[in-house]
């Protein structure tokens, strides 16, 4: 006769997969709180009762770090198709191999991130993420949260499975409705949302985020007689986990391609984020014979959506000034749902673009979102609406200072003339604190406009002369806070010395041509000294840069700004910053999030080691450092057969 607990324990589980795996709840909230908090009640009184698989077990504590794990069975990504065409030719090499047409199986590409888990004996012990598809990190307590993810299985078998965790989209606008009530950072896009959710230290956070989980892929042991994926789905669900509704088999590519077709559109009603079709071979000996490349299956194809786009009403146009004075102009939208999130901002580039669209505020605009990057206004929807408008026109003075604009030869923008406009400045000073720069924690934007409004901070060498007590005079800041300001000020005085170029704003300077000065003169001071055919000789300078860098270092402000930081203690790691050449002549590029470090970090030890860093793969790349989620950076290193690491073996080549 199973005692209470037992009772209480199935009754709740079946309710959790009834909620979270079925969408079809048979008891009520109150029904389902009561038992919970019966159960509760019991296990306090009695603790030794508790089990792994009890639904009270779902909220884990505070880690201090993820543990790495290797996974039994290698996580492979994807190969991407993106029209009908090459979704024909993958299929034809797929009937090359396994001869007679083939049965596919069609599954919405869930935009969230892949997870593999483990079960033994019908109890979840492990969860793991997909990391580079060899090592990922154990977030078991975190994936325990996720009540789509049964902690015990309808049999008591030992199997592994990978799914997908996510964030509906109802909750990724809630949390970021919270955030944006808070002043915290918002999500891009629920699958961002989801990683930072899923990743959380304190998996209290995580069980608040609402996450669920679609499975995908059993590995099934010697002995199945399980013959196609469409079956072994059917099992999964079988297990008690949640499959995606709309999976759908078809009979050959062109039944694929309706699917796909269909679901372009259709997905905006889905409460999911999906980014595409993943399409496999339904027979399973087929698919063994087919195998996998280096990184995918050859057996499965993802259909890629074409970017999206809408219409919507441009409202405004805003400019805004970079640090490098560039006043750029923003189109401001009728908020409008795009690609998963919501969009109120698109990029105009510049004034020749505004002319070149005749953009004019209040008309009707397609908007375009690639990639993950700001959305751009493609054109104007030229209709009756848009003749009535009058032409845009621009007010050459700058939108803070209302400085005259100017337009520099050869340049598309236009900037602001005064040098010491605030927008200017503040960028300036915003750029010196930033990761990419001289890295300066606890300092950020706000905490700027106050020091530069209370002429505390009106150069980047200000920054070094501000004492804790200064620091105290500012609103919010008490003595913790200013304590870690004034020690993350001190610390970035011994940056490498490409973050210091980097930092100074030199327009077209960035982190990448930074470097390659650095490489190429080893000390500020020749830097300084260089003429502008000695800049304008090293390759990835050329002449325009050139003449910036020279003109830069030639300008009294900057002079002084440059003597003044060195005798305020700035100590550059110049030259001798190499600790050892193995990378000599060696070019890496970076893809994809590395677990141990940042990207930036992972660049200066390269640099340490005599190695150079560069944004794109091509020919003359040495190596491919791919973390998680790596973007195309890593097939275009596949096709050129470029040397791919993962993070461990980029982490070995440095003793790390
Ligand atoms: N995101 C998905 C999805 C899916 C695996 C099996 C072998 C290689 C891919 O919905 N429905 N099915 C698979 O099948 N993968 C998916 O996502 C992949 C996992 C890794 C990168 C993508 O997120």
């Amino acid at each position: 006769m199973p005692n209470r607990i037992d009772v209480l324990r199935e009754k709740i589980n079946r309710a959790n997969y009834e909620y979270y795996v079925l969408d079809n709840p048979s008891i009520s909230d109150y029904e389902y709180d009561s038992m919970f908090a019966e159960l509760k009640s019991i296990e306090a009184e009695h603790p030794e009762l508790i089990t792994p698989d009890s639904p009270t077990q779902r909220v884990g504590g505070i880690s201090e770090k993820f543990a790495e794990y290797k996974h039994k069975y290698r996580l492979y990504s994807l190969d991407n198709t993106y029209n009908d065409q090459e979704l024909i030719k993958w299929y034809e090499r797929v009937t090359k191999e396994c001869g007679s047409e083939q049965e596919l199986v069609c599954e919405l590409k869930i935009d969230g991130l892949a997870m593999a888990l483990s079960y033994e004996n019908g109890i979840f012990v492990r969860g793991v993420t997909r990391g580079d598809g060899i090592v990922g990190e154990d977030i078991t307590n975190n994936l325990k949260t996720v009540k789509a993810i049964p902690l015990k299985l309808f049999e008591p078998i030992s199997v592994d499975v990978r799914g997908e965790v996510y964030m509906p989209k109802d909750s990724f606008e809630k949390l970021n409705e919270e955030n944006l009530k808070n002043g915290e950072k918002l999500f891009a896009n629920p699958r961002n949302a989801a990683s930072g959710s899923i990743r959380q230290l304190d998996s209290t956070i995580t069980a608040k985020r609402d996450l669920s989980f679609f499975t995908y892929t059993v590995i099934l042991g010697e002995g199945s007689n399980i013959k196609t994926h469409w079956e072994s789905l059917q099992y999964i669900k079988k297990l008690g986990f949640k499959v995606n509704p709309n999976i759908r088999l078809v009979k050959d590519i062109y039944g694929a391609i309706e699917y796909c077709k269909e679901w372009e559109n259709k997905r905006f009603e889905l409460g999911y984020a999906t980014d595409g079709v993943v399409i496999k071979v339904n027979s399973l000996s087929c698919q063994q014979e087919l195998g996998f490349t280096s990184r995918a299956p050859k057996w499965a194809t993802a259909f890629k959506f074409p970017p999206e786009e809408i219409t919507t009403t441009l409202k405004d146009i805003e400019w805004s000034v970079g640090k490098t004075g560039a006043v750029t102009p923003v189109a401001i939208l009728e908020p409008v749902l795009l690609a998963g999130s919501t969009v109120s901002r698109a990029s105009l580039h510049n004034y020749d673009e505004i002319k070149r669209l005749d953009v004019r505020i209040g008309d009707r605009v397609l908007i375009k979102k690639a990639a993950e990057i700001i959305p751009k206004v493609i054109k104007v929807v030229d209709d009756e609406n848009h003749a009535k408008l009058p032409v845009y026109q621009m007010k050459m003075v700058c939108p803070d200072c209302s400085s005259p604009l100017e337009i520099r030869e050869g340049e598309v923008n236009l900037y602001c003339s005064n040098p010491n406009c605030r927008s200017v400045v503040l960028a300036r000073l915003e750029y010196w604190v930033s990761k990419e720069a001289m890295d300066i924690d606890f300092v950020g934007p706000s905490l700027i406009e106050q020091l530069y409004d209370k002429k505390m901070v009106l150069t980047p060498a200000d920054f070094y002369k501000l004492t804790r007590q200064d620091l105290m005079q500012l609103d919010l800041v008490k003595e913790k806070s200013a304590e870690n300001i004034f020690t993350s000020i001190e610390k970035s005085k011994s940056r490498p010395l490409a973050r210091f170029i980097t930092a100074l704003s030199i327009r077209h300077v960035g982190k990448e041509t930074a470097d390659i000065l650095v490489n190429e003169f080893g000390t500020l001071q020749n830097i300084r000294n260089a003429s502008k055919e000695d800049l304008a000789r090293v390759d990835g300078v050329g002449e325009k840069i050139a003449s910036t860098i020279w003109e830069f270092f030639q300008k009294d402000d900057n002079i002084k700004l440059v003597d003044e930081l060195l005798f305020l203690g700035i100590e550059l790691r110049e030259g001798g910053e190499k600790i050892s050449n193995i990378f000599e002549g060696k070019t890496f590029v970076l893809t994809g999030t590395l677990s141990t470090m940042t990207r930036d970090e992972a660049g200066d030890k390269i640099k340490l080691y005599g190695g150079k860093v560069s944004s794109s793969v091509s020919k003359k790349t040495s190596f491919v450092v791919a973390g998680e989620n790596p973007g195309s950076k890593l097939d275009k290193a596949q096709n050129l057969g470029v040397i791919i690491l993962n993070e461990q073996e980029f982490l070995k080549m440095i003793g790390g």
